[in-house]
């Protein structure tokens, strides 16, 4: 069989299912565009029944039409985070209390461990906060495609108290995730279109930086709840309220960029 053969085979057989698969995906993409999350995205607070939480960074598609060949993933860091507060489940509305600090709310920062895996990316290093505690990664050095694949990377969250004095029923930390499917400068990322073909950045909006997503839809979550029996609410708190915790800009300028050795790789210099 020559090659021409085979051809005509693949445009005979093959090309009709891809086109009908591609009608599929017109009909249905809105539906397959789940967003990247975290696979466990809540935990009670700290006790002596509850430690870590084991959970990975979900990456269910690539760019638009282009594989993930790279990944960061940050928690917000307790020195200059920003603190949103709303009695709305949904944090729609919410307020930004002036001189709120996140240690208001929990006692202790959290820290992730990584989980030893080489399944998507072959490279990560520890992304470490101003005192060197590990608050996330960048991974590179592999490829999760961009339809029909699933990219996971399994991570832990230290466990984190809620500050007694506090009125938090919850505490939402809000992590920066970026999915890098296109080597670029600053040029290249412009964070507040949903179709860039370069990079997915899933972080909040309105913070003031190049990374910002373009609305509230975008982020993922990591809720601890409140253990309301062993740490109860303040009589002055009423019914108390939801606690949002987000990266700074500061924080996202330092710790978005991707540096090898020392040297800046993403976005390039
Ligand atoms: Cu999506």
């Amino acid at each position: 069989m020559s090659f021409f053969n085979k051809k005509s085979t693949f445009q005979r057989k093959v090309l009709p299912v891809s086109l009908a698969a591609g009608f599929l995906l017109v009909l249905f993409g809105q539906q397959a565009m789940a967003h990247t999350r975290l696979t466990v995205s809540s935990t009670p607070e700290s006790s002596s029944a509850h430690g870590s939480t084991a959970t990975a960074v979900n990456i269910p598609h690539g760019c638009t039409d282009n594989p993930v060949i790279g990944n960061v993933f940050f928690l917000p860091d307790t020195t200059d985070a920003i603190v949103h507060t709303s009695t709305a489940s949904n944090f729609d509305p919410f307020e930004a209390p002036e001189g709120a600090r996140a240690l208001d709310h929990i006692v202790n920062p959290p820290f992730i461990r990584l989980i030893k895996s080489k399944d998507a990316f072959a490279m990560t290093e520890f992304i470490n906060d101003p005192l060197g505690n590990p608050i996330g990664f960048w991974a590179a050095d592999g490829e999760i495609p961009a339809h029909n694949w699933i990219g996971q990377l399994p991570m832990t969250i230290t466990s984190v108290a809620i500050q007694p004095d506090s009125c938090a029923t919850s505490v939402r930390l809000v992590p920066a995730i970026a999915n890098i499917c296109n080597v670029t400068t600053v040029a290249g990322i412009d964070s507040l279109d949903a179709d860039n073909p370069n990079v997915d950045f899933w972080t909040a909006p309105d913070v003031g930086s190049i990374y910002d997503a373009p609305s509230w839809s975008y982020p993922a979550s990591f809720d601890i709840t409140r253990d309301l029996e062993a740490n109860p609410l303040p009589a002055s708190c009423g019914e108390g309220f939801a606690v949002r915790i987000i990266p700074s800009a500061a924080q996202l300028n330092r710790d978005m960029p991707v540096s090898i050795n020392g040297e800046q790789v993403w976005p390039q210099p």
